[in-house]
């Protein structure tokens, strides 16, 4: 039986479920089984909890699902609550399917009937989301898509010096607790040697291609934090210097994080930053956020008042959103922070930090290759993007000030039962109007 019990794994989608019903025929282990009946047009009925003698129970359920024509979403295990220490035997089963409306009760007395105690459990309406800063501690859910340990593109999938090197930075980020200070790293010779190739060259370009925001910002940055060739900025030092210039602060991650941590941590401004550095054999690309995608991308523009209040904003909007709210404010985040251009002087430049943190990408995006569309957010948020090669489309902003007006537009149409305010002086948010 293939699945592992670690957080988030065993993850199943519609039209696996008969590989789950294979295995587990020939098991005979106890189990407890919950199921959550998820709704869209159709009805959501809750957690089905109910325990059966074992796992042929959930084979006994699958002809009810397929009479109810009943999609099954997602199927999840994880070690029972009694089976802690015993390491074996008791498992539970999670799984979450969409049954029409006017079958929703038919549907559970016949899930009744394959086991010994099926129970709704009230839904949780809105997803959890963090309250006050300290909450960010649980926003760590990471996405091991580009990793060197998982991933066999990965410039340093086969070196494991640097993979012991990433472990290593990994722990700190995975220690860290909200509010100590942030951990400081002695970078080699070779990571110094990665990091002034990448300064060098983009440092160059920067001028012409830029906007003035992040202009300024490398500017004072250079003049004020150390930011130069020679080494590599300390998170801490860049978070002391943007804390003063816009109330931004930084927090260690061990790699890229998922979509609605990573914006939650925006609504407290607080930006979770890679610390680790690219693989030496590829200095011009990174296939995951890493030290120069933060320091030379993002921070420089985390500098200006109005891009930081921009960025604060995706943040609230995303707290508690549903799933596809959240995808499409990820794809605005993507298409504008990431790499968005702006009008400025009637010249287009870059301020998204995947450009600016990218040689040839900042390059390509301010040729006469790629197309231009304006940003409206309606039409940005729903734009299919890919993080493998170059953007086949950029959107320019006429500029912050409007980009703002229009993402605050959008985000007051997002459908949320409760709205949400922050409040600067206790760094937690207040929520309204909740049921
Ligand atoms: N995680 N560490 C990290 N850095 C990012 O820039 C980042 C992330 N997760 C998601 C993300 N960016 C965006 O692409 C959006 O999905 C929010
Ligand atoms: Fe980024």
């Amino acid at each position: 039986f293939a699945l592992s019990h670690e957080k988030n794994a065993g993850f199943f989608k519609t039209g696996k479920v008969f590989e789950v019903r294979k295995t587990c025929a020939s098991l005979d282990m106890s189990c407890r089984w919950r199921a959550s009946i998820k709704s869209g047009l159709r009805h959501r009925i809750n957690v089905i909890k109910y325990t059966c003698v074992c796992l042929n129970m959930i084979c006994m359920s699958l002809p009810c699902i397929q009479t109810f024509e009943a999609k099954l979403l997602h199927i999840e295990s994880r070690p029972g609550r009694k089976s802690k220490n015993s390491g074996c035997g008791d498992l539970e089963f999670f799984m979450r399917c969409e049954v029409h409306i006017s079958d929703t009760d038919t549907f559970i007395n016949s899930l009744k009937r394959v086991a010994d105690d099926v129970r709704t459990i009230p839904e949780e309406k809105v997803p959890w989301f963090p309250r006050k800063i300290r909450d960010l501690d649980k926003c760590n859910l990471l996405i091991t898509k580009y990793d060197p340990d998982m991933d066999q593109d990965h410039p340093g999938f086969s070196d494991p010096e640097y993979r012991k090197r990433r472990c290593f930075i990994a722990e700190l980020a995975a220690n860290y607790r909200q509010g100590e200070p942030l951990p400081r790293v002695e970078y080699t010779p070779e990571e110094v040697a990665t990091w002034r190739e990448v300064y060098r060259t983009l440092r160059t370009i920067y001028p012409d291609l830029a906007c003035r925001q992040f202009l300024g910002g490398l500017q004072q940055l250079e003049r004020e934090c150390g930011y130069g060739e020679d080494s590599i900025p300390q998170l801490r030092e860049v978070s002391a210097f943007l804390k003063e210039k816009t109330g931004f602060q930084l927090r260690p991650v061990a790699g890229l994080l998922s979509a609605r941590d990573f914006l939650a941590s925006l609504a407290f401004r607080v930006f979770q930053c890679t610390q680790y550095i690219r693989h030496a054999s590829a200095p011009m690309h990174s296939p995951e956020p890493d030290c120069c995608h933060e320091l030379l991308g993002h921070i420089p523009m985390l500098a200006d008042k109005e891009f930081a209040q921009f960025s604060q904003e995706i943040g609230l909007a995303s707290l508690g959103a549903s799933d596809e709210d959240i995808e499409r404010l990820s794809t605005l985040y993507w298409f504008t922070v990431e790499f968005g251009l702006c009008k400025q002087n009637g010249t287009v430049k870059a301020y998204g930090a995947g450009l600016l943190s990218s040689y040839g990408e900042l390059i390509y995006a301010l040729s006469n290759e790629p197309e231009y569309k304006p940003f409206n957010p309606e039409e940005t948020a729903i734009q299919p993007y890919q993080d493998q090669t170059f953007q086949p489309v950029y959107f320019v902003s006429e500029s912050f000030e409007d980009a703002k007006i229009k993402m605050r537009r959008y985000s007051s149409s997002i459908q949320r039962p409760f709205s949400v305010r922050y409040d600067p002086f206790t760094s937690s948010l207040e929520v309204l109007d909740q049921p």
